[in-house]
C-alpha cells in the first residue's frame, strides 16, 4: 500500500482480518477494493485539501456541502468506511431488533426488502451504491446514488450500503452483479444497522 501523505484524513482500520470475509469477499478484493481503491481516495483528499481551509473540515461538512472539488473523494472516503463497517463474518440473513420490526412495517416483509433493495443493486446503471436510509420523516427507503454520491448530502440517514462498483466485485464474480449482491446478503451485520438506526433517532 502507498504510503498515504500527511493530512488531516485516515484510513480507518478494517474491522476485521483480511479474509474474514472470504468467501463472500476475498482477501484479493480487499487488498485491492480496501488497499488500494480506499485508500487511494484518502491520500487524493489529504492532496486535495492541503493548505486549504477544507483541511480543518469533517468529511460530512465536505459532503453536506455539495459538488467541489473536494466532494468526490470526500464521499468516497466516507461511503467506504461505511461499506466496511456494515459488514461482519458470519452475519447475514434475516435482519434482527428494532430494525427488523421496521422493515416489516414498511416492507411488508423481510423477504420483500430484500428482494426490492437487491433489484436496486442490480439494476443500478454504471457505479454507484445502493443504501437503505431513514427519511427525513422517519420512514425507511431504499435509493441508489451515482459514482460517489452519498445519502448525506441530501439529508438522509444511512443505515446500509453496498458498493455497485466493479473495483467491489470484479476479481470474485467478475462481472456478475448478481452473484456479489447476492454473497454481499450474507455478510451484513445487522448488529451495526440496528446501531445506526438507533443513532439516527437522535440526530
Ligand atoms: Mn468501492
Amino acid at each position: 500500500m502507498a504510503s498515504a501523505p500527511s493530512g488531516p484524513f485516515v484510513l480507518p482500520p478494517l474491522p476485521y482480518d483480511r479474509e474474514a470475509l472470504a468467501p463472500a469477499i476475498s482477501g484479493e478484493t480487499i487488498d485491492f477494493h480496501y488497499g488500494k481503491h480506499h485508500a487511494g481516495y484518502v491520500t487524493k483528499l489529504n492532496t486535495l485539501v492541503a493548505d486549504k481551509p477544507q483541511a480543518s473540515q469533517s468529511l460530512e461538512e465536505l459532503i453536506a456541502a455539495g459538488p467541489s472539488p473536494f466532494f468526490n473523494c470526500a464521499a468516497q472516503t466516507w461511503n467506504h468506511t461505511f461499506y466496511w463497517e456494515g459488514l461482519a463474518a458470519g452475519a447475514g440473513g434475516e435482519a434482527s431488533g428494532p430494525i427488523a420490526d421496521k422493515i416489516n412495517a414498511s416492507f411488508g416483509s423481510f423477504a420483500n426488502f430484500r428482494k426490492r433493495f437487491t433489484e436496486t443493486a442490480v439494476n443500478h446503471f454504471g457505479s454507484g451504491w445502493a443504501w437503505l436510509v431513514v427519511k427525513a420523516d422517519g420512514e425507511l427507503d431504499i435509493v441508489d446514488t451515482h459514482d460517489a454520491d452519498c445519502p448525506l448530502r441530501t439529508g438522509l440517514k444511512p443505515l446500509l450500503t453496498c458498493d455497485l462498483w466493479e473495483h467491489a466485485y470484479y476479481i470474485d464474480y467478475k462481472n456478475a452483479r448478481p452473484q456479489y449482491v447476492e454473497a454481499w446478503w450474507t455478510l451484513v451485520n445487522w448488529a451495526q444497522v440496528n446501531k445506526r438506526f438507533a443513532e439516527s433517532a437522535k440526530l
